[in-house]
């Protein structure tokens, strides 16, 4: 038994349980434990008297049921009157989701429901850097609306997701004790929401709770449960603010009540809650807790119900724990000074930074702890540590510090780089310890990269003391502003001495990081002079200098901090300049969105918005995180409502379609563009206006285009926008557009697969079905970052569809992080800054290098082998013998072979596989598509670190880019053309008209022809005749186009059931737009998924051959033209040479088709089709007795 009761007179006292599971606590959450234990003063964290809270506390509390004192249950176990959720817009940032809640509550108040019970839910989706912890932490701290909660939990797919929930206050209140337990959970289960997944009550089974005492027992069959007023859940990839309001006029708790308590809620919950926010959780967490008692134990873990563990532990009468779902991670605060948590992380105790500065041997390492501490403070817990002797101050001090974690590294190259990409992942600085001379000279690649695609980093370098410069001492060279304007910052620390105040110290490392921080980020420099004893040999320092430093033991903050002052216009009014780019948006007439690199996962959120409120075409580059964008709805098509034009590089490779599209006003995110091709056409279409936002300052703008740069986050960016009520204009050149990406990214698909051989085209194709749950992708430089851009495209995650708890509301899609490194897009250092990059992100990457670009880093490997803190990742190195980039520029056509070989592309055949073992690092070689597949689904099953080598050779990786080239080329040329041919020019709105146009009504008519003879094909029966249904669509115009169904039996088609699927498609096809597009080019497919909604698979092929051909008759009847022109475009001449021959040998010709029994010798069916020719048949089929491989008819053999 255990028994805990806290009242403001009683101390915490904690009974030892009978049989304790085993606390699964660190010796530092331990001593945490303890330190809370110690008897506070009776004051709540806010400072308020306690009496005072609690009455604040009782008075915000909603519904509450003791189960114990109901007596008759009646129909209080129905479900209540009203009950529905209402998934808001997704938000651009939390105040906006909070604002939007507040609104949709003003509504529903504006207009109360009659009904006598009901709970109303709201959700609403925002940003994903919105975390539950940090959102409790930072919220609620002066908070008096109880309980406030935290829970986290595994889900069980695989790779398992963490879930993360928060809340506060309580709509409803359910509590008892054994004899009344089922009862109990029938009313819960009236007020849980089906229609909701993410609706839940939290609470404790086995304990009982006394408000009053505010004590907790351990009681068998006990329950306290509760549905909290506001909760936060957080997925991968977005988070989930959700608000509920309950009333039940069986327990007099009227509408009117609710909405009261709704409303003192949000006023609390409007506090501010920095996402930016870089401090650790350890650290919030201290501040949050405050001067609070907290209980840490594994008994009184959070459990919660949602409406299928509801309905499973409904039918029980015994309630265990076990039945419920666990939090594997668990706080609740019922109160200022009551609260309990099970298995947190909590931060150890203050004060215990001065003891371990003072009880320092030696000034240096006095020094050292300071800079280490106040680095921690800041939230740079990242250590990068190379091995040297005049950093060991450094060194010992960071390995020694509880919340640091450090990673070493012989090479400071690689470490350098390490640190570059550990910072591209958190977006906030690892900490660089190296020793001097040549060791700091190492970091420039990484340093440079770091400075061209602002990258905070900091350097803590050490030096010899003045005395030993200048003067032949070993390992002593120049160190001061070693990184010239490469750094943001740099500081040449005085050796460490007991004259200067230690408080210097800490305000340098403070101008570091803001430095490094502020914008435009990047890295910063500290070189550190030590003076002998470098190890931890006493020698006397007087705590003199250690004066003014109070305050800072006595806090877990850094010493200065930078505030910001945000200036809030009076009439909350934008600049004139910003509403003259708001006034050129709204004005423009063929609006292109460029999104280029960028980083955060709040900035594709921004984006995502953003795009959908200028309803322009996106063009997402690779580093944008939105072009391998994760799909989370598995309905193609269901992403319309942003359009991706994805293949933009490629279409770009038409001449025709460079000069078409003429953007007029280019609204570009994020400075950094990969494609050449793309910033070609940029420098050469001159649009009248051309907007770049970036929260950096330089002038990224190589083709000198910019007409107004904006300096500020994409969420202010959008949320600008939002003022100015954009409207959704449809036109003739965005539906071209969708066209050619459409048509361009069939071409891609059909070459990439068609061709046999395992390309890197389609490496790139497919890598996205090596991501998963919460994967991203680090891309090497050179042809890697190339094809990805060009062949890459977004990724369903199956990982999450069976467990993600919101499949009916989730988004379309989610960004998925792509990096690289592209500030100078070297191809060194690539295999460490992903394994950064891992650390940084904590995420599953997957990395993408060529073979040179790996040889280059290959100490990156020992990196590889440490697998602090990381999730596993999968290295797949392209190893085509060398840089295979360079076949494909210019010189390869002038320079000899041998100059080739040996100059550019470096050919080598040093064994991956080998430099692997050597490193001990998992090695895999593929060769073949299925060998790729088969390894990809065996990495990730086995969660390994491993690197997976792509066999290719460089020749023919060029040919295979040309040959795509070339298709694309003609797709892209033909496609325009026949969109802007004569048949669509002859009125405005041609294009608008073909989208308008709609199938009215379907008809079918059953026919019999008498044969002459039995059909050749014939399985079941010799009967001569031939069966089939004439197919009639009409559309709005009265327009009718008509097709042939003829049911054949090597297809295993009965007419009985192609009647009846005929029968069924009445009702899909009537009303269905006829979007050609999808029709052209063998995608009729993708209609019947896209337009009708069925699979096309589950389509008889003669009834789907009917349904294309009425459907192409119909056109061609409504464009008054022959069906070879609706196929094949309208006007010959302005065809590519190339493109009418690649037609001409497949159906560009088709005028009638004829069907020819190839039953006689070569010769007579050679003069037989000849001789239909002449008649002016174009198209001859020839039907093959021998194989049964024939088509009954002509309808089957004008399908391309
Ligand atoms: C540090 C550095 N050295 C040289 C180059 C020039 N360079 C660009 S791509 C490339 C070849 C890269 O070969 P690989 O990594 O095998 O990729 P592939 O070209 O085969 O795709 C070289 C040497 C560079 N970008 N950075």
């Amino acid at each position: 038994m255990l028994v805990v009761s806290l009242s403001p007179s009683s101390p915490l006292s904690f009974l030892p349980v009978p049989n304790p599971r085993p606390f699964v606590v660190s010796p530092l959450r331990r001593y945490c434990l303890h330190k809370h234990h110690k008897r506070r003063q009776c004051r709540g964290g806010s400072g308020l008297p306690l009496h005072l809270l609690h009455a604040v506390a009782r008075r915000r509390t909603g519904i509450v049921i003791d189960v114990d004192e109901v007596n008759d249950i009646g129909d209080r176990d129905l479900p209540v009157d009203v009950s529905f959720t209402r998934r808001l817009p997704p938000a651009l940032t939390l105040v906006d989701g909070i604002a939007a809640l507040r609104r949709a509550a003003e509504e529903v108040k504006a207009s109360p429901p009659a009904a006598g019970s009901g709970v109303i839910r709201f959700e609403v989706l925002v940003p994903p850097s919105t975390k539950a912890l940090k959102w409790l932490c930072s919220q609620f701290r002066r908070s008096s609306l109880f309980p406030q909660f935290y829970l986290s939990r595994k889900l069980s797919s695989n790779p398992s997701v963490q879930l993360e929930i928060s809340g506060v206050g309580s709509a409803l209140c359910l509590h008892g004790s054994s004899s009344q337990v089922k009862d109990g959970y029938d009313m819960i289960s009236r007020y849980i929401s089906f229609d909701s997944d993410l609706m839940g009550a939290y609470g404790a089974v086995g304990m009982k709770y006394n408000e009053e005492l505010s004590s907790i027992e351990e009681k068998a069959g006990s329950f306290y449960f509760f549905i909290p007023q506001v909760e936060l859940t957080e997925f991968v990839g977005y988070s989930v603010l959700s608000s509920t309001m309950v009333w039940d006029h069986f327990v007099s708790h009227t509408f009117e009540d609710s909405v009261c308590l709704f409303e003192s809620c949000f006023n609390q919950v409007c506090g501010s809650y920095d996402s930016a926010a870089s401090s650790c959780y350890e650290g919030m967490m201290t501040n949050y807790i405050g001067e609070s008692h907290l209980l840490e134990t594994v008994n009184a873990q959070l459990v919660y119900l949602d409406g299928e563990v509801l309905v499973k532990v409904d039918a029980e009468i015994s309630m265990q724990k076990e039945k419920f779902l666990m939090s594997e991670q668990s706080f609740i605060r019922f109160s200022p000074h009551f609260l309990f948590s099970a298995n947190m992380d909590l931060r150890s105790e203050s004060n215990k930074t001065e003891s371990s500065i003072k009880s320092c041997s030696n000034i240096n390492s006095a020094w050292a702890s300071l800079i280490v501490e106040e680095c921690v403070r800041l939230g740079f817990t990242y250590f990068c540590i190379a091995p040297g002797s005049r950093s060991s101050p450094l060194a010992l001090s960071a390995t020694g510090h509880p919340l640091t974690t450090c990673i070493s590294c012989y090479d400071e190259r690689s470490l350098g780089f390490h640190a570059l990409g550990y910072g591209r992942g958190s977006r906030k600085p690892a900490i660089v310890i190296t020793s001097s001379g040549t060791a700091v000279s190492n970091l420039l690649p990484s340093v440079v990269e770091a400075s061209q695609d602002f990258v905070p980093v900091i350097l803590l370098t050490a030096d010899r003391p003045p005395e030993l410069h200048d003067t032949g001492a070993n390992q002593a060279i120049n160190q001061v502003n070693h990184f010239s304007n490469f750094v943001r910052y740099f500081f040449n620390l005085p050796p460490p001495g007991d004259q200067i105040y230690a408080r210097m110290v800490l305000t340098t490392i403070d101008s570091a990081a803001y430095n490094a921080m502020q914008a435009p980020q990047g890295p910063v420099h500290i070189n550190c002079a030590f003076r002998e004893p470098l190890d931890h040999s006493n020698q006397n320092w007087s705590f003199d200098c250690l004066r003014g430093l109070d305050r800072w033991f006595r806090n877990d903050e850094p010493y200065t901090r930078y505030l910001e002052m945000k200036m809030v216009s009076a009439f909350g009014n934008y600049s004139c300049s910003v509403i003259e780019v708001q006034d050129i948006i709204k004005k423009a007439k063929q609006g292109l969105l460029l999104v280029g690199a960028i980083h955060k996962e709040d900035d594709m959120w921004a984006v995502a918005l953003l795009a959908r409120q200028l309803s322009w075409p996106v063009a997402a580059d690779i580093l944008s995180g939105l072009r391998m964008r994760k799909v989370l709805n598995s309905f193609p098509g269901f992403d319309k409502s942003i359009l991706f034009i994805d293949q933009i590089d490629q279409i770009l490779l038409s001449d025709s379609v460079k000069s078409w599209i003429n953007p007029d006003v280019i609204v570009q995110i994020g400075s950094r563009i990969t494609s050449k091709r793309m910033e070609m056409f940029l420098e050469s279409c001159f649009p009248s206006s051309y907007i770049l936002i970036d929260t950096h300052p330089c002038r990224h703008d190589p083709s000198h285009v910019v007409t107004h740069r904006i300096q500020t986050s994409v969420a202010d960016f959008a949320a600008s926008l939002c003022q100015c009520n954009l409207e959704r204009k449809t036109s003739r050149w965005k539906d071209i557009l969708m066209v050619l990406n459409s048509a361009v990214s069939q071409e891609i698909m059909f070459h990439v697969h068609a061709e046999f051989l395992l390309t890197e085209p389609y490496v790139a194709h497919v890598i996205g079905e090596a991501l998963y749950g919460d994967a991203a992708m680090f891309v090497g430089n050179s042809m890697v970052i190339r094809d990805l851009n060009m062949f890459g495209k977004g990724w369903l995650d199956h990982t999450t569809n069976g467990d993600n708890m919101m499949m009916h509301n989730i988004p379309d899609f989610i960004g998925a992080t792509v990096s690289g490194n592209r500030g100078a897009s070297g191809i060194d250092g690539l295999l460490s800054t992903a394994i950064g990059f891992a650390v940084g992100s904590n995420k599953h990457v997957c990395c993408v290098v060529g073979d040179v670009s790996f040889l280059h880093d290959t100490n990156g490997l020992s990196l590889l082998n440490q697998r602090a803190q990381r999730k596993p990742m999968t290295v797949i190195v392209i190893n085509n013998h060398g840089g295979a980039i360079f076949s494909l520029l210019p010189v390869a056509k002038t320079a000899s072979p041998q100059i080739l070989q040996k100059y550019f592309y470096t050919s080598h055949d040093i064994s991956i596989s080998k430099l692997c073992d050597a490193h001990r690092v998992k090695h895999f070689l593929v060769q073949t598509k299925a060998e790729l597949h088969d390894t990809l689904v065996k990495t990730h099953a086995e969660h390994l670190d491993c690197v997976v080598e792509v066999e290719n050779q460089i020749d023919e990786n060029a040919n295979f880019h040309r040959t795509i080239s070339m298709f694309v080329d003609n797709t892209a040329t033909h496609y325009l053309e026949y969109l802007l041919g004569d048949l669509y020019s002859s009125t405005t709105s041609d294009l608008d008209r073909m989208y308008n146009t709609k199938i009215h009504a379907i008809e079918y008519m059953l026919y019999r022809i008498q044969l002459s003879a039995p059909r050749t094909s014939g399985i079941s029966d010799s009967s001569c005749f031939h069966e089939g249904f004439i197919l009639k669509l009409r559309m709005d115009d009265n327009i009718v186009g008509f097709g042939e169904v003829a049911p054949i039996e090597i297809h295993q088609e009965d007419i009985i059931d192609v009647e009846e699927q005929l029968r069924f498609l009445f009702h899909r096809v009537k009303d269905c737009e006829l979007d050609v597009v999808p029709l052209l080019r063998g995608s009729f497919s993708n209609w019947i998924w896209t337009s009708i909604g069925i699979p096309p698979s589950s389509v008889f092929p003669s009834v789907k051959c009917g349904l294309e051909m009425a459907i192409l008759n119909l056109l061609a009847s409504q464009r008054k033209c022959r069906l070879s022109e609706i196929l094949t475009g309208s006007n010959p001449l302005l065809r590519d040479q190339s493109l009418v021959e690649y037609n001409q040998n497949s159906s560009a010709g088709i005028h009638i088709c004829a069907l020819l029994d190839s039953d006689g010798t070569p010769m007579e069916v050679a003069l037989a089709v000849t001789k239909l020719v002449d008649e002016g048949f174009t198209t001859v089929k020839l039907k093959k007795i021998l194989s049964k491989i024939s088509c009954e008819g002509w309808t089957s053999c004008k399908s391309r």
